[in-house]
């Protein structure tokens, strides 16, 4: 009988954590990659092979295991704030304990939290102006800062899709802004100022295309350099306070990560795409890449020279950052870099080679200085294959995921730079921890400072494996909390989360210090004083509601509307105690929202199909929370033509998903 994969015995078990079966299974897979020459030379060979004889640290850990535990009642030490991928929300969790304390709805529609297409007006208006897409693609949330700590009031995340990037403020942890850039495509990188404080919020756009993308420079396709030589890519600066775009930069190549120094001086994208190639090969051919550096005070000074163009219909300042401009400087990395971060002193930044096995050391002092910009490299350490992203401990020490080899290695930064400069006593690199599996960002305590703590480190994995209950084809992936406190890293934690756990960054709590708890109603001009409640018509076809919940009373419980009405209900949550929410939901009209503490919401639909429609509470806030419900009665129009009721519901005949309709019963295959 052929073994399943999943059927391990124990010993098997064991061994998937040395190394020799699940785990050889992934380093196949980095084989088959570097064969199809996507992982550099036989450096990349060597390394493959080295994992598998890469030590473990997964043996009984009890202390640290101990060490996390956040026991009921307490609270974590650290917030961690989480992009979702796809999903198009952010998450923040707790640290340690690795547990989820909210979602927050930012590029999707959220039934829950009654945000977008299907909850209330102002978050429908925000998606609407900024493109009206209802889905987006997080990938990198970061912080606002002063003076090189997160200063609590802000995270800004980028939205891939559709070239967006979003703020969250960390007072009422909502989403209040989106702005859309002008002529990018994929906004992949995004990094905040980190010094004199935020500042301006980059964004990297990943996609090269023509500017501006109406048609024109579409060029026959085929096997040439020409269908895309003019085809480019902008690097954008967003005022954080205000959110609007104040310059872009164009670049060579494309831009993949990016990252701030500490010194409010550069900004830099990192490229994997040097010849804009069009598919695997061509993207994937030059042997060198490399991290461009903007040079922020030149670009303002620029700006303020009007040495800039505007492309298309945008009015937003684009300045010339091609090869030869000094705004510039091209710091060549092997082979396709993908993450970059800066160290906490401020000296260098890292850039991770990706199909390289290499980490590049950038020397903060030499960039722009150096004629040869080769000559700004301070060290090139080989750490394992598939190097993509590095975070710190403030003690000297690195942290860089290895997504082919599934590995954490910690190496040491100035031990790194001794060795390259050809100290043979040195050895780099302190341990190499076995992560299940796939690691794309990790996130330590505080690295994104110039304070980190150096106590936890997260693994964000892409695959989980064998590592939890089987649920379907689509396994959830793993965040992996190791603690790095001590000389050796230590796993501490398994934790399944939902699609996708893309990069993470961690705050001391303590800094997170807005947070409020009620809504002042006093900054809601439309807020609905008690006994001001009611129906008001406007227009012909157009209705406002006033509406108040205290709980559990609803007023008004009943009003009349006609057929074809448009009505907006707006909803005063007038209770001022903490963590008492109602949520409003019109039945059969798509709608559903929900109201904090003190909140004054808006929503709009159509009364479209006469009848008695109930509206009700749908956030738990009383021990009468069903009682909390009132009547739409929505008046027959002679010639409205309503809304059809569907076949469905008329037949009592169920609906199903046609693409099971040839799969065998679930237990007869
Ligand atoms: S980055 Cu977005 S896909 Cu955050 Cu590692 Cu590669
Ligand atoms: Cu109000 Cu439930």
């Amino acid at each position: 009988m052929e073994k399943n994969e999943n059927d391990l015995t124990q010993e098997e078990d064991s061994q998937v954590v040395k190394g020799t079966t699940r785990r050889g299974f992934l380093s196949t897979m980095g084989k088959i990659a570097a064969a199809a020459g996507l992982l550099g030379s036989g450096a990349g060979m060597e390394a493959l092979s080295g994992c598998a004889k890469a030590p473990t640290s997964t043996a009984s850990v009890p202390a640290s295991v101990a060490k996390a535990l956040v026991a009921p009642g307490k609270w974590d030490k650290y917030m961690g704030f989480w992009s979702g991928g796809p999903s198009g929300e952010v998450r923040v969790k707790g640290i340690p304990s690795m547990k989820t304390l909210l979602r927050i709805p930012v590029f999707n529609n959220d039934t829950g939290r009654g945000y977008g297409l299907t909850g209330d007006d102002q978050s429908e208006k925000m998606l609407q102006d900024a493109g009206g897409y209802y889905e987006g693609d997080t990938h990198h949330p970061h912080l606002s800062y002063t003076d090189g700590d997160f200063n609590g009031k802000y995270l800004y995340i980028n939205d891939k899709s559709a070239g967006r990037i979003a703020r969250i403020r960390l007072d009422y942890f909502q989403t209040d802004a989106i702005t859309a850039l002008p002529n990018v495509s994929a906004v992949h990188g995004l990094a905040t100022q980190r010094y004199p404080k935020t500042g301006y919020v980059f964004a990297a756009s990943e996609f090269e295309v023509p500017m501006p993308n109406d048609g024109r420079d579409i060029v026959p396709t085929g096997n040439n350099a020409a269908q895309t030589k003019n085809y480019w890519t902008l690097l954008s600066a967003v005022d954080g306070e205000t959110m609007a775009v104040k310059w872009q930069v164009m670049v060579d190549g494309n831009q993949d990560n990016m990252t701030t120094d500490y010194k409010g001086l550069y900004v830099a994208a990192t490229c994997y795409n040097a010849d804009k190639g069009w598919n695997v090969p061509t993207m994937t051919k030059p042997p060198v890449a490399w991290a461009v550096f903007v040079n922020i005070p030149r670009v303002e000074a620029a700006v303020k020279a009007g040495k800039y163009k505007t492309i298309g219909k945008s009015s937003v300042p684009v300045l010339d950052g091609r090869h030869g401009s000094d705004l510039t400087y091209y710091v060549p990395v092997e082979k396709d870099p993908h993450g970059i971060s800066p160290t906490p002193d401020g000296k260098y930044f890292v850039a991770n080679g990706k199909l390289a096995p290499k980490v590049t050391v950038i020397d903060l002092e030499k960039v722009f200085k150096e004629k040869n910009p080769k000559d700004a490299v301070a060290a090139v350490l080989t750490v394992g294959v598939g190097p993509l992203h590095t975070v710190y401990d403030g003690r000297g020490n690195a942290y860089t995921t290895l997504f082919v080899d599934s590995q954490m290695v910690k190496w040491n930064i100035e031990d790194a730079i001794k060795a390259y400069n050809g100290d043979k006593k040195v050895k780099p690199i302190i341990q190499k921890l076995d992560v299940q599996y796939q690691p794309g960002h990790n996130a330590a305590t505080q690295s994104d400072t110039n304070k980190p703590t150096g106590e936890w480190l997260v693994s964000l994995n892409k695959f989980s494996k064998d590592r939890f209950l089987p649920v379907g084809p689509r396994f959830p992936e793993n965040d992996q909390l190791i603690d790095i406190s001590g000389h050796k890293m230590v796993l501490v934690s398994d934790n399944p989360v939902y699609i996708e756990p893309h990069q993470a960054t961690i705050a001391l709590a303590d800094r997170i210090k807005y947070v409020k708890k009620v809504y002042d109603p006093k900054y809601f001009a439309n807020h609905v004083a008690g006994g001001t409640e009611g129906v008001k018509r406007i227009g012909p076809h157009r209705v406002i509601v006033k509406l108040t919940g205290v709980a559990p009373i609803l007023t008004p419980v009943y009003f009349h509307v006609k057929e074809g009405d448009i009505v907006t209900v707006i909803y005063s949550n007038n209770d001022s105690v903490e963590n008492l929410a109602h949520g409003f939901n019109m039945t059969m009209h798509g709608k559903n929202i929900n109201i904090d503490p003190g909140e004054t919401k808006e929503v709009t639909f159509t009364a479209d199909r006469a009848g008695v429609y109930w509206y009700f509470c749908t956030i738990f806030c009383h021990a009468l929370h069903l009682e909390m419900r009132g009547r739409m009665i929505v008046e027959k129009v002679p010639g409205y033509r309503s809304r059809p009721i569907k076949p469905n519901r008329l037949s009592g005949k169920p609906s199903f998903d046609e693409r099971f309709k040839d799969f065998p019963e679930v237990g007869k295959a």
